[in-house]
């Protein structure tokens, strides 16, 4: 067991200790970081536009339901899926396939899938039952919006779809089996599943560093990997590339929730799209909590520049997925 992994629950306010070697803040601390923190330095920053356009008209083409789905439910999934997110796995799931020299289109199906599954564990996450979110890509939650019944319908039936779509529009098939099952392992009990249990059990717990990392590479990270997973295997790509983007989308990932974290504590809630500052609402270790917001910021370029370097076998290639690995190093969103 991890050094860190036998939790001690507390609800009489928190006190992280953090890993050795930083100054760490405690929760009385995390007030004082709130004023410390600057307003975004980067108030236009958008995610470069790869694809945006194909990964948009393919996803609306995807919920073009006919009348055996209900209209209500037709119309949350539409609310849900269409809502203006970032669309970085998509993207990445493309850029994959291109770097190792496939083409897009045919890695869309991956591309619209992985989005639905991300979607799905963002509008079960909002549910009162999980994270309790009243607010979501800048518009009220699914539940909100609709019905908690609604809302884990909806959850339900993106994931269906999401494999439906890999298993009947990905070519050939036994690259579609692949990646059904890239995915799958992804969403399930031991990576996005999984880590969002360890991440509600943790809430109002102390957690070491360890701890932390290993429920983020599972609730964040994995689809992040396996998005370049599956441009890569797409692609039919060889094994050393193969790996070069799944150490990419490690690192990638890491970095990701790094800054999701920063921007819990710092960012703009109007930029953002979410409520800010629930992390320590719901008594959330985080990386600025554990390590300060300086070396937070040191640790998310650090990890961008990780990621960069494992494309090298890629070379010239991988210039666009660089491109957006520095946007998520960077983003106010
Ligand atoms: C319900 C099984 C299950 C899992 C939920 C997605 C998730 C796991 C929790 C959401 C809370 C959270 C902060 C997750 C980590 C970071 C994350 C996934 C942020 C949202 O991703 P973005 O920024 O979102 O790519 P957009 O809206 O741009 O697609």
């Amino acid at each position: 067991m991890a050094p860190d992994a036998g939790i001690e629950g507390r609800t009489d306010g928190w006190r992280p200790q953090g890993a050795a070697g930083h100054q760490h803040a405690t929760g009385r601390q995390l007030d004082e970081l709130y004023i410390e923190m600057p307003a975004s330095d980067a108030p236009s920053r958008l995610p470069p536009a790869h694809y945006t356009e194909m990964i948009e008209s393919a996803l609306r083409r995807a919920v073009a339901f006919d009348a055996a789905c209900p209209a209500q439910l037709a119309e949350a999934i539409r609310y849900c899926l269409l809502a203006p997110g970032k669309r970085l796995r998509p993207q990445l799931v493309l850029l994959a396939a291109e770097a190792c020299g496939g083409h897009a289109e045919a890695a869309l199906p991956a591309a619209v899938a992985v989005e639905m599954i991300h979607a799905y564990s963002l509008v079960h996450d909002d549910l009162p039952a999980m994270d309790d979110d009243d607010l979501r890509r800048g518009r009220p939650t699914c539940h909100k919006q609709f019905d908690e019944a609604t809302a884990i319908l909806v959850g339900d039936g993106l994931q269906a779809l999401a494999f439906e779509i890999l298993a009947s529009q990905l070519q050939p098939a036994e690259r579609a089996a692949r990646c059904c099952a890239e995915l799958a392992r992804a969403a399930g009990p031991s990576a996005l599943v999984g880590g969002q249990a360890d991440d509600l059990a943790a809430e109002f717990r102390h957690i070491g560093l360890e701890r932390l990392q290993s429920i983020h590479r599972r609730k964040t990270g994995a689809l992040f990997r396996c998005s370049l997973r599956m441009g890569a295997i797409i692609a039919n790509a060889a094994q050393d590339r193969l790996q070069a983007l799944t150490t990419f989308g490690e690192h990638l990932g890491h970095a990701f929730q790094v800054v999701d974290d920063l921007l819990d504590v710092a960012g703009e809630e109007q930029r953002v799209g979410k409520r800010l500052n629930k992390d320590r609402r719901r008594g959330k270790v985080t990386y600025p909590l554990l390590l300060g917001l300086e070396e937070s910021r040191r640790r998310a370029a650090e990890l961008v520049d990780s990621a960069s370097a494992a494309l090298e076998p890629l070379g010239a290639a991988a210039a666009p997925l660089r491109e957006l690995a520095e946007y998520i190093g960077r983003r106010s969103r």
